[in-house]
């Protein structure tokens, strides 16, 4: 390959990565991994794997500017993929984690490849390779009979398409203070696509619940990482028999891809990511609440009363996440845009309220001041996120904030600090757009 082409050498990226704010000890690691794997010879590769068609300096500019780190970023080619989708913005690379900036997410619709992706182990073969072979759910524990389905069975079921928005419960989490560990999602790790599959609730009446039947546990496909349990989690029953709780095989009319669960996920919409099990190869009807790892202690918990911000509570008095709470985000106009003074500036977003509706969302210009009722557009169905849209100008010079403020149907409002929690789960405080204005 043209060591020449997309201008990629040793020191030109070097000096990329340095201006893009590398540690020292990143570059050397990156450095070290670069000249190992011979990679400067490769700048074809370099491309290809990120997914830009334009130059390398470009493509390597983008991705330090989505925050993504060069050596995160080396094991990622180290691991025989860069499993990533075009402008998303990557957290981790093992697993790989990643979000994209609110207005990337404009479409009512979200496209798959802005579907943010959140993963506790590695993506499994099957579904990088797209195999159906082999693969089937087992539904079994508290149900009369024993089924295992095969994709094919999967799809001679009655289905139905819908548009379901899923929300990881750690969406948010970098706006908690104090700071809290865990992947430091900003407003992206939302979608609401469109999905197709059988409801949970048609499989769970061809196997027969039991009286004893109280809740769902979730398996899947992914091979864990470190000491951990495969990931699994589950629903109460109740969840689970609601009509718009999915076993999804399509995302978008088309299979679901590796990173979103191919070739089967349940769709849990309105409750916590983490309750949508992707890779899903069985469901275990418990008679009690799912105790895997992922259930208990304080993962996707939340304190049963408020905390001081930064405390610790005991572990019995942290109970399960489960719907989300009101909540909105701009997606027009792009943060920091430079406008002129007195241009009327469409603004736009989407709003969702978990098992709640939104009743209007309000923008501000001034800091919480003044609110300004937005048109709020309905979605096409229960769970799928609403659509507002405004205008805004501003009077003079200077930097603004644009504040959306979403209210539901009981009159919650989104708060305008976090309320704390130990783990960074339900983050819903408003969303705030930086603009600057010029004369
Ligand atoms: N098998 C499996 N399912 C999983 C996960 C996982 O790590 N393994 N992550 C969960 C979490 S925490 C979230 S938020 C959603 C994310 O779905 P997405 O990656 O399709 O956006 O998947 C859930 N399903
Ligand atoms: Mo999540």
């Amino acid at each position: 390959m043209n060591k020449k082409s997309g201008s990629l050498d040793r020191d030109r990226v070097r000096g990329l990565l340095a201006e893009g704010g590398a540690r020292p000890e990143d570059l050397e690691r990156y450095e070290e991994y670069m000249s190992r794997r011979g990679f400067f010879g490769r700048v074809g590769a370099f491309t290809a794997l990120v997914g830009f068609g334009a130059g390398a300096d470009a493509a390597l500019r983008g991705l330090l500017g989505q925050g993504l780190i060069p050596v995160a970023w080396a094991e990622a080619v180290e691991t025989g993929a860069m499993q990533s989708k075009p402008g998303m913005t990557v957290h981790n690379t093992r697993p790989i984690n990643g979000e994209f900036a609110p207005h990337l997410l404009n479409d009512d619709i979200t496209p798959s490849e802005r579907h943010f992706v959140r993963n506790n182990g590695l993506v499994p073969n099957r579904a990088e390779k797209q195999d159906p072979q082999g693969w089937a759910l087992t539904v079994d524990g508290e149900v009369d009979k024993t089924l295992k389905l095969t994709l094919d069975d999967l799809r001679q079921m009655p289905s139905v398409t819908k548009a379901l928005l899923i929300e990881c419960g750690g969406n948010g989490r970098a706006l908690f203070d104090p700071p809290v560990r865990g992947t430091p999602w900003k407003n992206g790790a939302v979608g609401c696509s469109e999905w197709t599959g059988v409801p949970l609730k048609e499989i769970l009446n061809r196997a027969g619940l039991k009286n004893s039947a109280v809740y769902t546990g979730h398996y899947g496909e992914d091979p864990p990482i470190g000491d951990h349990q495969a990931f699994s989690r589950g629903i109460p029953i109740e969840k689970a028999m609601d009509e718009h709780t999915l076993v999804a095989y399509q995302m978008n009319g088309q299979d679901l891809s590796a990173l979103n669960g191919y070739p089967v996920r349940v769709v849990v919409p309105g409750w916590i990511g983490s309750a949508s099990q992707k890779w899903l190869n069985r469901i275990w009807i418990r008679d009690q609440v799912h105790d895997a790892e992922k259930m208990t202690g304080y993962s996707y918990r939340i304190p049963a009363y408020p905390v001081p911000p930064g405390s610790r509570p005991p572990k019995e008095d942290m109970e399960i996440a489960t719907a989300w709470i009101v909540k909105s985000m701009i997606t027009r106009p792009e943060a920091n845009i430079n406008i002129n003074v007195g241009d009327k500036v469409p603004v736009r977003g989407h709003a969702w309220a978990g098992e709640r509706e939104v009743r209007r969302v309000d923008v501000s210009t001034d800091y919480g001041l003044n609110w300004k009722e937005t048109k709020l557009r309905k979605p096409s169905s229960k769970y799928a996120w609403y659509t507002f849209e405004t205008q805004v100008a501003f009077p003079n010079k200077g930097y603004y904030e644009i504040w959306a403020r979403a209210e539901d149907s009981e009159g919650a409002l989104q708060p305008a600090r976090q309320p704390w929690n130990p783990k960074g789960y339900l983050g819903n405080v408003m969303h705030r757009l930086p603009v600057l204005c010029a004369v």
